[in-house]
């Protein structure tokens, strides 16, 4: 039988951007392997994808429109309809509201469950722009990292993974690649095992703090105090680099005052991190050299995240480690290549954008936050709030909204889908075109379709098409096919970066990822730090321009729970533990936590306790636990174990409520915003645990 081999790109929220090869018969994939020439991928997927099919094919792939025919504050019924009603009903709704409260009583709300370039890129922009839509504030994630991390060193550029074979310790701090950035593991695992040292700084024992020489276990979001005092001590012990910091950063005079007063003893009374092990880790990291710092966003998921990175990233600026090979930050590569902003957004035909609303309030902005005009039409894609986003009771609320009206572009029935008024299925990565960049690697990959569209489902662009056309809108780029909108943003891009030049789609098909490079391959090696000054910003001006403390501060971060002085009682403070809800192994943020498999791999939802807290409340081992605060509740397996710090508590986030008894653990966490950028705050989220009844209640 016939066999073709296509070239695509995991298009999920990971740093890794892999390739992958899907052999197709007779219109069905019946293969599914990494790409074994690309140099990142190396010829292995992560544990989520290498059951890939699985996914693609899963029972629950939504193949039809549907439209819901009962209330939104009961279970939903759907009827199946035609995409032509489907989309004319939208047009007709949007019609209406448009001409009662403007455009921007239109929300569209979509994240990262494809990266891709055409369906996530283009589709959050061109047609929405043209609408006069609301803009949607995209700082669930790494807002505030981005742009702390911007302001200090003024791009987002890292060290290859590779380059860690060349460092002689590696702090990783607040992350855990072995579950989201699998493929620097190998790197890190031949660099260990040529000598170098590891050390992590986790709450939590994860899977990569196992592997550590060293594992430090902070208070939670105390981690700006840490740096701090590790500043602190290698200022007082003469281990900075004078030199260094004289001649590439602006601030250093202000910055070296500041940090007297992050001594040691306050800073372990702050951190729980003892003075001794700050001096040694403010030693280790100061001396041995070179040594790389690796963080992601997990870790700024706080109210003070954006003055922690800050105050993260002074450290390889302190002791000159900018710009050497196998030292500095490993953040992020996404400064290299950014696509063409107008060719992407078309802000110059468009009306004056939109009001902005911050996707972490979504509850609160549905129901009245956001005013003149109310949020009359929510139109999801790529993005599951209602397991995803903070404060789940919220959206829930403002979903079951009468006047509300919901779409939601799926490929699957999810928590979200099922608020929605009508449902529109989705293509899978192996049934649409894109073309992808990555965050932790500097290859390009075209992902062809292999297939074609299970049922009758379409791609976001394809829907997004038809929509304009239902909307009676003429311009051309909201009817150009996939291919051509990414050679317009591929040519419009090569204007400043040459590299680029000559791709196309046609080009790029069969090729699998072509690696991009950019000059120096040792980022800020040539010592050209694109801030305002030109140098690493230790003293930001801007910050202080827009009223944020222009020196990395640390400042507590609390969470009131919401604990009102009617429930108070059944909160008390001193039996308050700090949840951490970060990635799951086995799924990406929600996708994947429907697949049979992968959930057997990861277990039931379970919350880990230490000992001396599960004692206190008297909770054992394997037992039912209810999870709550104020704001929600949720009901999970205890493990007992001393891989988290007392007082702090773990949880993963990703779960579906319609998979299992309703909710998960975002129906615990807050909607409050971060100190920079609007970020999300998953992580200070206050809650208290109690036996379940008989295990069963
Ligand atoms: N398997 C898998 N991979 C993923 C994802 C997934 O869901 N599953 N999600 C993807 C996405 S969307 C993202 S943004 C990245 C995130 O990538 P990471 O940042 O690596 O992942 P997280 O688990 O969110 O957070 C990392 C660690 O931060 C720790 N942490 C939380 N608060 C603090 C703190 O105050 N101090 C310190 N020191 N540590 C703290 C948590 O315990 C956690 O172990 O991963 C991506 N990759
Ligand atoms: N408690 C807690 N919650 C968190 C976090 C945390 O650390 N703790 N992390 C946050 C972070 S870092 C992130 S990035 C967000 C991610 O939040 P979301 O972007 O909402 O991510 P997912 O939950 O993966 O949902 C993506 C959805 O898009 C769908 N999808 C995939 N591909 C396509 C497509 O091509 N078209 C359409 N129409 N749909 C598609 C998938 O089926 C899936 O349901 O979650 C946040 N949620
Ligand atoms: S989720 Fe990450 S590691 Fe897994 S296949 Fe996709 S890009 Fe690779
Ligand atoms: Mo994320």
């Amino acid at each position: 039988m016939n066999t073709t081999k296509i070239y695509g790109a995991c298009p999920h929220d990971c740093p890794d951007t892999c390739g992958f090869i899907t052999e197709v018969q007779n219109g069905r994939a019946v293969k599914f392997y990494a790409d074994p020439d690309n140099n990142v991928t190396d010829g292995w997927l992560c544990a989520k994808v290498t059951p890939y099919l699985d996914h693609v094919y899963h029972p629950g792939r939504l193949t039809t429109p549907l439209r819901r025919t009962n209330p939104k504050t009961e279970k939903p019924q759907w009827q199946p309809i035609s995409w032509a009603e489907a989309i004319t009903e939208i047009g007709t709704r949007w019609k209406q509201i448009i001409e009662q409260y403007g455009a921007e009583a239109i929300l569209p709300y979509s994240y990262s469950g494809t990266l891709g370039m055409l369906n996530m890129g283009v589709a959050s922009g061109r047609f929405w722009n043209r609408l006069g839509a609301s803009q949607l504030e995209r700082s669930i994630c790494g807002a505030a990292a981005e742009e702390a991390v911007n302001l200090t060193l003024g791009a987002r550029r890292a060290t290859p993974y590779h380059h860690v074979l060349h460092s002689k310790l590696v702090l990783i701090w607040g992350h855990n690649p072995i579950s989201t950035a699998p493929h620097f593991m190998p790197f890190l695992r031949q660099a260990q095992k040529n000598g170098t040292q590891l050390v992590v700084i986790d709450p939590r024992r994860t899977r990569t703090a196992k592997g550590a020489d060293w594992h430090i276990m902070p208070k939670p979001a105390t981690d700006g105090a840490l740096a701090l005092g590790l500043l602190h001590v290698m200022v007082r012990d003469n281990l900075h680099d004078e030199a260094w910091l004289e001649a590439y950063t602006v601030g250093w005079p202000e910055l070296k005052k500041h940090l007297a007063e992050y001594t040691p003893e306050k800073v372990a009374e702050i951190t729980g991190v003892s003075a001794a092990d700050l001096t040694k880790l403010a030693h280790l990291y100061a001396t041995t050299k070179p040594s790389l710092l690796k963080f992601a966003d997990g870790l700024q998921r706080h109210p003070n995240g954006g003055q922690t990175v800050r105050a993260l990233c002074m450290l390889p600026a302190v002791t000159g480690q900018y710009g050497i090979l196998g030292g500095g930050l490993c953040y992020s590569t996404s400064g290299y290549l950014q696509w063409d902003k107008e060719a992407i957004y078309k802000w110059s035909e468009s009306p004056a954008p939109g009001r902005v609303v911050n996707m972490n309030r979504l509850g609160a902005a549905l129901l009245g936050e956001i005013q003149n005009p109310p949020i009359q039409s929510l139109y999801v894609f790529g993005a599951n709030p209602m397991s995803a986003s903070p404060n789940s009771a919220l959206i829930a609320q403002g979903l079951q909204r009468p006047d509300l009206f919901t779409v939601v572009h799926e490929l699957f029935m999810t928590d979200t889908a099922e608020y929605a008024d009508i449902v529109l299925p989705a293509t899978s990565q192996l049934e649409q075109l894109d073309l992808h960049k990555a965050y932790g690697q500097t290859q390009l990959t075209l992902n062809e379709p292999a297939i074609p569209p299970l049922g009758e489902s379409k791609s976001n662009w394809d829907v997004l098409r038809l929509l304009a056309q239902e909307m009676g809108f003429t311009e051309s780029w909201l009817s150009q096919t996939g291919e051509e909108v990414i050679d317009e943003v591929l040519a419009a891009t090569a204007v400043k970066i040459p590299q680029l030049h000559g791709l196309t789609v046609a080009n790029l098909r069969g090729k699998g990822a072509i690696k991009l490079n950019y000059e120096p391959e040792i980022p800020f090696s040539d010592a050209q730090f694109p801030t305002p000054s030109g140098k690493v910003e230790l003293f930001s001006q801007t910050l202080a321009q827009m009223g944020h403390d222009p020196l990395p501060v640390y400042h507590p971060a609390g969470d009131e729970g919401g604990v009102t002085a009617a429930n108070s009682a059944q909160f008390p403070p001193h039996l308050a533990l700090n949840l951490i809800t970060g990635a799951a192994h086995h799924f990406v943020t929600t996708s994947f936590a429907n697949q049979a498999k992968l959930l057997q791999r990861e277990g039931e939802p379970f919350i880990e306790i230490h000992p001396a807290d599960a004692q206190a409340r008297q909770i054992d081992h394997g037992a039912w636990v209810w999870v709550e605060n104020g704001r929600g509740q949720v009901r999970l397996k205890a493990v007992v174990t001393d891989g988290v710090r007392p007082g702090v508590v773990v949880s993963p986030k990703g779960r579906w409520g319609n998979q299992g008894d309703g909710s998960h653990v975002n129906w615990t966490t807050s909607d409050a915003l971060g100190d920079f950028a609007g970020q999300s705050t998953y992580h200070t989220n206050t809650v208290w645990l109690r036996k379940a009844v008989l295990n069963a209640e």
